[in-house]
């Protein structure tokens, strides 16, 4: 009860903050874009997770409020970095009910002067489970509009397959229990290089999640992945170190 009134205020006492975690081109190395993963500074509990609170968000209808302030924050402190590398921003699929998404991100990008292309929404396929036509439809409207949309958490679900024939997504997140000890797994090679190939035939982008080691990485390249994001290329950080890392050097 007390956790349900204390997230309510958590927006207007500003307790929430986003961390960005860098995405990087496998060949060129460069930084391509950034992450936003959310974060909620309790006053007493300390910090808690995102896979605790969103839920609960979702669950008393917080999701859309914060959801929106997640949306414009990132817009607005990415349009401020020193190179014009993309920003992505996690949707719950409860930000499709109620028709105003479409809306919320042009209202967003037009606030923020951010351009178009440099914004990505990452969408789990629970988005797609319920009221997939609805869904589908804001998402064209979205992709008319010049915003990326990726497949977050590829392969966890019940039918990712299935959702890439109904929508052609920018990219494909695979996720990291495919990506995890990789090096000592030739089912997760082949699994890689199986989802790898299909990305390719449809025209699709595919970036591995939460790589930790070297020799994680070395497969990935092998399998022919096209970016990585993970703890060892980079660690979510506050918006200030995202400056000083994109600030060109002297
Ligand atoms: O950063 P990480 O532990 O912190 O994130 C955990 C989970 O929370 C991930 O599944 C991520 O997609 C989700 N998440 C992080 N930030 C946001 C956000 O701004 N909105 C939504 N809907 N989910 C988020
Ligand atoms: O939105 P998504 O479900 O993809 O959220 C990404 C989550 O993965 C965030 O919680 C982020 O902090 C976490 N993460 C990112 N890189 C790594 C990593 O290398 N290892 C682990 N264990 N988690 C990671
Ligand atoms: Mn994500
Ligand atoms: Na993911």
């Amino acid at each position: 009860r007390s956790m349900e009134i204390d997230l309510r205020r958590a927006l207007a006492l500003k307790q929430l903050e986003l961390v960005y975690q860098p995405q990087f081109d496998l060949a060129s190395s460069d930084i391509i874009g950034f992450e936003a993963l959310i974060r909620w500074h309790h006053p007493t509990r300390g910090l808690v997770p995102p896979e605790e609170f969103i839920p609960f968000a979702e669950e008393i209808g917080v999701i859309s409020a914060i959801g929106e302030w997640v949306l414009r924050t990132a817009c607005k402190q990415a349009a401020a970095w020193p190179k014009p590398v993309a920003i992505a921003v996690n949707l719950s699929a409860l930000q499709f009910r109620g028709g105003k998404l479409a809306e919320t991100v042009i209202s967003a990008l037009a606030q923020s002067q951010l351009p178009v292309q440099r914004l990505e929404l990452e969408i789990t396929e629970g988005a797609l489970l319920n009221n997939t036509d609805d869904v589908l439809n804001v998402l064209n409207r979205l992709r008319e509009l010049g915003v990326a949309v990726s497949m977050d958490d590829f392969g966890t679900g019940y039918s990712s397959l299935g959702y890439l024939q109904k929508f052609s997504f920018n990219k494909i997140k695979i996720d990291q229990c495919f990506i995890r000890d990789i090096d000592t797994h030739a089912d997760r090679q082949a699994i890689l290089r199986a989802v790898t190939s299909l990305a390719v035939a449809l025209r699709m982008k595919t970036i591995a999640e939460g790589v930790e080691t070297e020799a994680e990485l070395a497969c990935i390249r092998a399998a022919g992945c096209d970016e990585v994001q993970g703890y060892l290329t980079g660690r979510p950080m506050p918006g200030g170190a995202v400056m000083a890392l994109l600030e060109p050097a002297c």
